[in-house]
């Protein structure tokens, strides 16, 4: 694995920018690819999961949702040095965790529809990144197991994909330990497995701080959990204040209200602050 020079983050902020999209070869430690590879094999017992049972989810693919309420190993990936400076160079400061799951693409699995990961917010299209989404490859991803297949140039459209259409597609192949990054807007599927073997990819999904996460991480995570997260992660996990106001909670700051950790909650308004005898009329 690689550390990301500040040139490297800022080169691949660009290419995302300019492409919709890029991969970032060779950038998680194996040791914990292969962490995550064993949990989720353990968690896919332990909880039982079955294959999807429609087309979008798959119906020979495995997902477990919900992941950073499942232990120590998934909570280093949101804020793992190497990932989240550059979602941080799409979305801005003030982002969260939008969703966190597994996607094990099986054998014979059929291609998945193509869409855009913010097609259901309603809002003119082409607008600046609100979601900014990463695939991490914790098996090598090839285009016969089922890379994500991306449609280049599409996040500058004014439209969103037609679920049933089909369109050309590139495969972001990448061996593992590698980070796809895509913003929201750009069109893109799983892509049909054609091997024996799994094609396994932990989706890790941003919001830009004033867009609605698409797993509810606070009502997802267990409370005692979320208390021991690091403070970033909290953040992240949505116990943070966007831009000054979004998020306060009686003008404290939510890990100040909730754990008196001493947070402050920097409030824009403060930047407005009178002198006490101004304020008397
Ligand atoms: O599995 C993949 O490569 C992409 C999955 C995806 O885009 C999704 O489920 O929204």
């Amino acid at each position: 694995m690689r550390t990301l020079t500040q040139s490297q983050l800022s080169q691949a902020v660009n290419e995302i920018s300019a492409n919709g999209w890029v991969v970032i070869e060779d950038i998680i430690e194996l040791d914990l690819i292969e962490e995550i590879h064993d949990q989720l094999d353990h968690l896919e017992k332990e909880l039982d999961v079955q294959n999807g049972e429609n087309l979008f989810e798959g119906t020979r693919t495995s997902r477990i949702y919900n992941l950073l309420a499942h232990g120590e190993t998934f909570e280093k990936m949101p804020v793992h040095q190497n990932v989240l400076p550059v979602v941080e160079g799409v979305l801005g400061p003030g982002l969260t965790i939008s969703s966190l799951s597994s996607i094990a693409i099986g054998p014979d699995e059929k291609a998945q529809p193509i869409h855009s990961d913010d097609q259901l917010i309603p809002i003119p299209k082409p607008h600046p990144p609100i979601i900014c989404n990463t695939m991490w490859a914790i098996t090598d991803f090839t285009e016969q197991n089922g890379a994500t297949r991306l449609v280049p140039g599409t996040h500058t459209k004014d439209h969103s994909p037609n679920p049933l259409g089909s369109y050309e597609t590139i495969p972001a192949e990448m061996t593992r330990g590698s980070v796809l990054f895509w913003v929201g807007s750009l069109w893109h599927g799983g892509g049909a497995n054609l091997t024996s073997e799994r094609r396994v990819g932990v989706a890790l999904n941003y919001c830009a701080g004033y867009i609605r996460q698409q797993e509810n991480q606070l009502m997802g995570v267990p409370f005692e959990r979320l208390a021991q997260f690091s403070h970033r992660l909290k953040e992240l996990a949505g116990l943070g204040i966007y831009n000054g106001l979004l998020g306060h909670i009686d003008k404290r700051h939510p890990c100040e209200f909730l754990f008196h950790d001493g947070s402050e909650a920097g409030l824009i308004w403060d930047y407005a602050k009178v002198p006490p005898e101004d304020a008397k009329i």
